[in-house]
């Protein structure tokens, strides 16, 4: 058996030969490090001559972006491996394929989707993907209601709600999404120009304090579903075809919303940054149009879709009762808005940004997309049950962006 060790492009293709027979006797390989998340190692391992590649994904015993200094359970790619096989069969294929998990490497050797780009990069590019909403929708709606209490034999469920427990992920985003923002924080990470606006508008704000908190115990106390547990548009590859969700290493038994507003925060943080920092002409009417209506339609779609499936899967008797799953479906997407705000608020003051926002160069068109997002991010966990639909979120944010 072999024993942890970090892998390095020079050793990693000796361990995938020993480990799979996937290349030919004679293949000339080409191998990348490619990871640009904060966990984890990623390599993709090609054969230049027959085309045929694959990933490789090891735990590191910390966190990559942060150092030595912050360890971190190296088990969590198990859980990984687990979750993505559930959502390859549920899905029918939205993520991707695994080949392998060695649980003494903390590896997984998977499908490769280099004819894909990552959503973050692509939309930074300002392409549009137009089977993203049917496909996200589909990828939501199977994963999460069909992994809940709605339709599981529930003692069945309950031992998956055991086999998910996932305690120092979960606890990252206790303190990362739910705790640090809405503080002064020390692992916060502020821009100068922001340092007072996030102290008045957020953290000396008592209404919005108790509501994060209110928000915070949702996410550790609603073990609604199997969620991905990190479904920003980092965790979701696509072209103009298709759609691959992948990392779901903080997968856990939660609140359904917070998968869904994890998704809507990432399109509207995008739509910010090219409403406020793209030229007029040079396609921003197209591109902030396909944005709009992505938000909108996500939103809607998958409400309409969570509403149309119920009636074919429920199982219990009691969420069969007349009026329970629009009572149901209509609490998801409340939490929704408030996970969509605290996502916001994280990724503009946290520890782990986003480069939508990070990467305006002009400083004023920075500052503003940035204290928009948190004006918004704030009205959505303090009036939460405003934001329901597609059209609440599109009238929310031409309030704010003109
Ligand atoms: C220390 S990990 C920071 C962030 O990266 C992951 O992608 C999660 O979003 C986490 O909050
Ligand atoms: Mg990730």
């Amino acid at each position: 058996m072999d024993k942890y060790y970090e892998l390095t492009e020079e050793t990693v293709i000796d361990y995938v030969n020993k480990k799979l027979v996937f290349f030919s006797k004679d293949a000339q390989f080409k191998c990348n490090e490619i990871g640009d998340g904060n966990l984890n190692l990623v390599f993709m391992v090609k054969d230049v001559k027959s085309s045929k590649s694959l990933i490789v994904k090891q735990s590191l015993p910390y966190v990559r972006a942060a150092g030595e200094d912050w360890p971190l359970d190296i088990g969590r790619g198990e859980i990984e491996s687990r979750i993505l096989e559930i959502e390859y069969k549920l899905t029918g294929g939205l993520v991707p394929e695994i080949y392998l998990y060695d649980n003494e490497m903390c590896c997984m050797i998977m499908e490769d989707l280099s004819d894909y780009v990552i959503m973050r990069y692509g939309l930074i590019d300002h392409e549009i993907y137009p089977n993203f909403v049917e496909q996200i929708s589909d990828f939501i709606v199977k994963t999460l209601l069909l992994t809940s209490d709605v339709v599981m034999e529930h003692k069945e469920k309950k031992a998956y709600v055991k086999s998910f427990i996932n305690p120092e992920l979960c606890e990252i985003t206790e303190d990362l999404v739910f705790t640090e923002p809405f503080n002064l924080g020390a692992r916060n990470n502020i821009e100068a120009s922001l340092i007072d606006f996030h102290k008045k508008i957020i953290v000396d704000d008592r209404e919005l304090a108790l509501e994060a908190a209110k928000m915070k115990y949702c996410f550790m106390n609603n073990a609604q579903a199997l969620l991905h547990g990190d479904l920003h548009t980092g965790s979701i590859f696509v072209n103009k075809e298709s759609t691959k969700v992948i990392d779901p290493e903080f997968a856990f038994y939660g609140p359904m919303a917070y998968d869904i507003g994890n998704v809507i925060a990432n399109l509207i943080m995008n739509y910010l940054s090219a409403f406020f920092s793209m030229e007029e002409g040079a396609g921003k009417d197209e591109f902030c149009t396909y944005m709009l209506e992505t938000i909108r339609d996500t939103v809607d779609v998958t409400k309409a879709k969570f509403l149309s499936v119920w009636d074919g899967v429920v199982t219990d008797l009691m969420a069969k009762k007349e009026g329970f799953k629009e009572f149901y479906i209509e609490q998801v997407f409340v939490e929704t808005s408030g996970v969509c705000g605290c996502e916001m608020t994280r990724r503009t003051v946290g520890f782990a940004q986003v480069k939508d926002l990070n990467d305006i160069k002009d400083d004023q068109a920075r500052y503003k997309a940035k204290t928009t997002n948190l004006l918004m991010a704030k009205e959505l966990i303090l009036n939460r049950a405003n934001y329901v639909t597609g059209q609440d979120y599109l009238d929310l944010i031409s309030k704010y962006c003109k």
